[in-house]
């Protein structure tokens, strides 16, 4: 445990972990089930889009309450062929407060990402901002449900109808989610979710489209498989974003796994919220029980000042331990190349949090314990933030100062 600045490792004391303890650490579920399903693939040789690959879609579909699920090997993919498959021309807005991908798979296809500001207290695009930014040249909304926190889709659903746009929706963190009563999944046209290594249900690398839409649907599929659709007719141009049956294997095998993963990460997030309540400037991002949160994320927002110390250095101190910590999402993706250049604004509510936040680790690997003692570096920190700032602050000499 910290208990003096001059136990940090940044200050010359001992590490806490022997090695990193990372964020997104994987929910892999029981080894021995995952291998049985991969000796499947193997015995039906069959490697791609295949039996595990539908299995694994109808559970998706079933967890999120749609009639179609699209699984792809990569969300990133699954973003394009959704953007692609819903016909969005031209500009198309969305929040900067979002993982670079969102934005992205849209400039890949030569759309124009524009980016509207944030609800300061959810983090999520204010559909009143997005009126702000429609042009002629507008042709859909991108809503983004960061770290599994819903977007106010009703509101932007309003705002899409009275516009004459479509509205989809990036739901890489909200995977089993739920906003008023109705599951993530089932907004807008489509949704896209993420099943990388460290998302709740992981599939090595992974993604899917939810549609309740069967037209919407078939034009995914046949994107996905160079634009021929399942009777062998060539429909338009598509391209290779099938999903492996190895990568189904490991999906099916963390979904078995994921109410456990749920269960363990919203323990995770309780602990780490006691043990740093009371700290001025320091808050646990919380969620709402209602909304059937994930807790795939236990996100910190430090106001640098009340503690006199900045998120970065919190991370570098962080790290110093082997506690990873990731800034999720820092900075927002409008202060990103080529947005940055091509494009100039402000969104002040975005800037102010994406200067704050910063990701700890959660997930099945990262136990009670770990939590105390991450929890003790932490508070360390914030209870020393001025003299921490004045010692470790990057000078023209020392840029990297550790003393
Ligand atoms: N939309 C949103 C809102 C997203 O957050 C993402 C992805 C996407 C779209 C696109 O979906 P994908 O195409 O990725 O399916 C990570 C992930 O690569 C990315 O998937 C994720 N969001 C984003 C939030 O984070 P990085 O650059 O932070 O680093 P990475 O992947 O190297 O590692 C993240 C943490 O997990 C580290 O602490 C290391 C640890 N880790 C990573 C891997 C791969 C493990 O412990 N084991 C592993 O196997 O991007």
């Amino acid at each position: 445990m910290k208990d003096t600045v001059a136990d940090l490792a940044i200050l010359g004391g001992t590490p806490t972990f022997p090695q990193m303890l990372q964020v997104g650490t994987p929910s892999v579920g029981e080894r021995s089930r995952l291998f049985e399903r991969l000796h499947t693939a193997l015995d039906n040789k069959w490697l791609t889009n295949g039996a595990l690959v539908r299995e694994f879609e109808e559970r998706i579909a079933a967890l999120a309450g749609v009639r179609h699920c699209v699984a792809t090997c990569s969300g990133t993919m699954a973003l394009q062929l959704l953007y692609r498959a819903t016909g969005l021309t031209g500009e198309v807005i969305m929040p900067a407060m979002t993982y670079v991908a969102t934005a992205h798979a849209a400039s890949m296809l030569g759309l124009t990402p524009v980016f509207a500001d944030i609800d300061p207290e959810t983090g999520c695009l204010d559909p009143q901002r997005v009126e702000t930014v429609l042009t002629p040249r507008t042709s859909g909304i991108v809503g983004v449900h960061l770290w599994g926190r819903p977007s106010p889709a009703g509101e932007l659903e309003k705002v899409a109808a009275a516009h004459g746009l479509t509205l989809v929706f990036d739901a890489a963190h909200a995977l089993a989610c739920s906003h008023q009563g109705r599951r993530i999944g089932g907004f807008g046209s489509a949704e896209m979710f993420s099943f990388h290594a460290t998302k709740v249900v992981n599939c090595f690398e992974g993604g899917a489209v939810a549609t309740n839409d069967d037209a919407l649907a078939g034009e995914l599929r046949a994107l996905r498989t160079f634009g021929i659709t399942a009777d062998g007719r060539s429909v338009g141009v598509g391209t290779n974003a099938k999903m492996t049956e190895a990568s189904a294997a490991m999906g099916l095998t963390s979904l078995d796994a994921m109410a456990t993963t749920v269960r363990h990460n919203r323990a995770n997030h309780a602990r780490y919220r006691a043990a740093l309540r009371g700290l001025g400037g320091l808050t646990v991002v919380d969620f709402d029980e209602a909304q059937e949160p994930n807790w795939q994320y236990v996100i910190l927002r430090i106001d640098e000042a009340v503690t006199g110390i900045h998120r970065d250095l919190v991370m570098r101190i962080l790290r110093a331990e082997n506690a990873g910590a990731q800034r999720y999402f820092s900075p927002g993706c409008h202060q990103l190349e080529p947005y940055r250049s091509q494009r100039p604004v402000s969104l002040p509510h975005t800037e102010r949090l994406a200067e704050q936040v910063l990701a700890l680790p959660t997930g099945p690997a990262v136990g009670a314990a770990d939590i105390d003692r991450i929890c003790s570096i932490v508070r360390c920190a914030i209870s020393h933030g001025p003299e921490l700032t004045n010692r470790l602050r990057p000078s023209p000499t020392r840029p990297f100062a550790t003393s």
